[in-house]
């Protein structure tokens, strides 16, 4: 019914948009070198802006519409449709330009103020032409562009210093395109990393020694901890796009594969983990699960995680509503097996055993259970609207061990029975937080703290996005909002313990002062505020341990 809803408001939107439809606007820019192909039908835009427009799609809106515009999670932003949403020619240049500057109901962020007004202006143009051609990128490709900057026998056997590694934290800093690594005991920041453009997420190696970046360009970045001054020792593009990466967990294993995921080309590539040298690739495009024998290309590779108990990592392929299970004992071959489930597979993350899998489908409001060792799917739950769970997070209390999900499209937590037992795969309790409206991100606990940790980053009430909510883990009740400590401001988002658990560190973006708050988890009072030139738009933040041993 509340999808019902949502929709309704969304044709209504599109409906409004159409009848603003205009393509002269006041004021229109000084097109110098006007190029008028016959693909654009009277829509001016130059090479150059092309180029440019296509820098600002790959980084705002292929996320959600896809590399080639084809749609995902979001609608087909295709100029002349492709049967199911409006054409761009037809929703016009005011049309698009309602959409960007306001957002939707369900999810699309409002970028009026957030991107400048000639971004905005150019975009309008450049989605009511054909979408450049993505060139192809295989293993050739990747090798070309390795760079081994320390072999493994140049590089120190043990830790050149006295640090606690295991509490070091990886913390992106998106917009400057670096890592920050901070030494989580002293809160020193040891290294600011030139890492390659907006890096998504980090992962550590099995051993805790190496992080590993990855973000919007494919670049894949390896740092190791053991010199005193944390450093890149490789960097490969595996890809165009992409937003995750894992490395191999299995005993024997450890340190030894790393697999990336790509958006653009959807593919998934092997490499060595010691020296990022690519050893096979394998493409994503295949069928959709829901048996309509539909062929996709563009099948994008979302989260992966890897096991502890078996030689595999999961694979979430978005558009398929696939969920590969990737044996790495031989990478050159590797062994795949697809499960079908729902789409459009986004974040997940491990139980509390490690044996179970849950995944977010979020285009149809689900969350996937796969039973990893016996690689089969268990249970398909109906949470709510686009579950957005991150890794999602384990809490327990006596309605056994529950796994948590938020969502982006309305303001619910799922709490989901892992343990067996009556309610075994079945939400057996629901929350909200605060005020109305979605738009959380990422949830967190560890297992010796009593707190539940929630952000509301996509919500469009400025009151509602720069907080973080705290919640009991025992009666599931809000416990306390926390507002932007004085002198931070932004969207506050993505929580992340320390290794002892008593710490939880949040990042404040897109404002601006951005920032990382420490609060200690007990008393809910900040601790520490990390601010600076280097600071810059922070989101997520990878403590090594937990990382490593996918403590969430
Ligand atoms: Fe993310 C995780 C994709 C927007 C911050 N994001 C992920 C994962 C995927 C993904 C597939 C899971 C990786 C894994 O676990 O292996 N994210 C996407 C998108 O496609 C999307 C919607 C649009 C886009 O163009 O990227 C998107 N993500 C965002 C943001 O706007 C965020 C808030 C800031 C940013 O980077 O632009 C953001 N995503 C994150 C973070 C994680 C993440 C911090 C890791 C969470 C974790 O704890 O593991």
């Amino acid at each position: 019914m509340k999808n019902l809803k949502l929709n309704v408001l969304c044709i209504a939107l599109l409906a409004i948009a159409v009848s603003c439809k205009s393509d002269k606007k006041g004021g229109e820019p000084d097109y110098s070198k006007k190029v008028d192909t016959e693909t654009t039908k009277g829509i001016q835009i130059s090479d150059a802006e092309i180029e440019r427009g296509s820098q600002i799609y790959f980084d705002k809106c292929a996320g959600c519409h896809g590399s080639s515009r084809k749609g995902a999670t979001g609608p087909s932003l295709l100029p002349d449709g492709d049967g199911k949403y409006v054409s761009m020619k037809n929703l016009g240049t005011a049309g698009i330009r309602t959409f960007i500057e306001n957002g939707t109901p369900s999810g699309m962020p409002e970028w009026k103020g957030i991107l400048p007004e000639n971004d905005i202006e150019l975009l309008t143009r450049f989605l009511q032409v054909d979408p450049p051609a993505i060139p192809p990128y295989g293993i050739g490709e990747i090798k070309a562009s390795w760079k081994l900057i320390v072999p493994v026998a140049d590089r120190p056997t043990k830790p050149e210093h006295k640090r606690n590694i295991d509490n070091y934290f990886g913390v992106i800093m998106r917009d400057a395109g670096k890592v920050a690594i901070i030494d989580g005991d002293t809160k020193e920041k040891l290294a600011v990393l030139k890492t390659g453009f907006a890096v998504h997420i980090l992962r550590t190696s099995a051993s805790g020694r190496y992080i590993y970046s990855v973000g919007r360009d494919g670049r894949i970045t390896m740092i190791d901890t053991y010199t005193e001054t944390p450093t890149i020792v490789a960097e490969v593009k595996g890809g165009f796009d992409a937003r995750s990466v894992e490395v191999s967990k299995y005993k024997g294993f450890e340190d030894k594969y790393l697999v990336f995921g790509g958006y653009s080309p959807s593919h998934i590539a092997i490499l060595d983990a010691q020296t990022l040298e690519p050893l096979s690739v394998t493409t994503t495009s295949g069928n959709a699960c829901d048996g309509e024998k539909e062929f996709i290309e563009e099948a994008r590779v979302a989260s992966i995680v890897a096991s502890h108990t078996d030689p595999v990592w999961i694979c979430n392929v978005k558009e398929t509503g696939m969920v590969w299970i990737v044996d790495y004992t031989d990478p050159r071959k590797p062994e795949m097996t697809q499960i079908p489930s729902a789409r459009f597979l986004h974040d997940g993350g491990w139980d509390s055993t490690g044996h179970y899998f849950l995944v977010a489908a979020n285009a149809s409001n689900k969350i996937v259970v796969i039973d990893v060792p016996n690689k089969k799917l268990v249970k398909i739950i109906e949470t709510g609207i686009k579950p957005h769970p991150g890794r999602g997070t384990n809490i327990k209390n006596k309605l056994g061990n529950l796994w948590v999900t938020s969502h982006l499209g309305e303001n619910k937590l799922s709490f989901i029975k892992t343990n067996p037992g009556e309610g075994q795969w079945t939400v057996v309790k629901e929350a909200k937080a605060p005020g109305s409206g979605g738009g959380a991100l990422f949830v967190k606990s560890h297992p010796k703290s009593k707190n539940l940790w929630v952000d509301r980053t996509l919500n469009p009430d400025a009151k509602l996005n720069s907080v973080v909510d705290v919640f009991d883990t025992n009666t599931l009740e809000l416990k306390k909002t926390l507002p932007a400590p004085e002198g931070v401001n932004g969207r506050a988002v993505h929580m992340e313990y320390n290794k002892a658990g008593n710490e939880v560190w949040v990042s404040y973006f897109m404002g601006e002062k951005s920032a990382v708050v420490i609060y200690n988890d007990k008393t809910l009072k900040v601790k520490q505020i990390i601010q600076g030139d280097w600071v810059e738009n922070p989101t997520g933040k990878f403590n090594v341990y937990n990382t490593t041993h996918d403590i969430y």
